[in-house]
């Protein structure tokens, strides 16, 4: 009987996804309005809880003790929590543990403590942004398109004049070849 209760609750809990901190995710999700989850900061898409890739259950002792330390961490830290991918980890860092942990009653409060000018991914859009708007820090290739679009244009610019000038080139002088073949048709009528 004891060993079917303990089969029950380590089903129960590894069956439904444990958020670390639901509270972030409901608020930048309602923020944002996309349907981001927990890879937005963790490196499981689940959560910390469970023993899969990245979650506390897979972690080797030396991983345990850098947990340990994490949750530790004071602002402008620099420690490296093995269940964060790179994101988490400027976020804990920046804000350290315990405010983190606080701010769980005011989740909005992290994007405004995050770095201005850190764009992880480097497409132009900073990471607090990235948060606000429910994308990937860590994907150049998820940002918001007018964003993208914008970062892209102001980085490859001379490119774009260069080829919107080729075409202008080529137009014109294929539409002059024509015109010259067209008087000549006609002269030899
Ligand atoms: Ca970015």
């Amino acid at each position: 009987m004891r060993l079917f209760a303990g089969l029950v609750l380590l089903i129960c809990a590894y069956a439904a996804p444990a958020l670390a901190h639901p509270e972030y995710l409901t608020y930048y999700k309602k923020e944002s309005g996309r349907a981001i989850n927990c890879s937005e900061c963790h490196l499981n898409p689940e959560g910390p809880a469970g023993i899969g890739p990245g979650q506390i259950g897979s972690l080797t002792p030396e991983e345990k003790k850098m947990l340990d330390l994490a949750r530790t961490a004071k602002p402008g830290a620099d420690i490296k929590n093995p269940i964060l991918n790179a994101f988490g980890n400027e976020i804990l860092n920046a804000i350290g543990h315990d405010k983190l942990v606080e701010l769980e009653q005011d989740p909005g409060q992290i994007a405004k403590l995050l770095p201005k000018n850190s764009d992880l991914d480097g497409d132009g859009i900073p990471d607090y942004q990235e948060l606000l708007d429910g994308t990937n820090p860590l994907d150049a290739n998820d940002g918001m398109p007018w964003k993208l679009f914008l970062h892209n244009f102001a980085a490859d610019w001379f490119q774009i004049l260069m080829v919107f000038l080729a075409t202008i080139c080529g137009v014109y002088g294929l539409s002059h070849l024509i015109l010259w073949f067209s008087i000549r048709a006609k002269k030899e009528l």
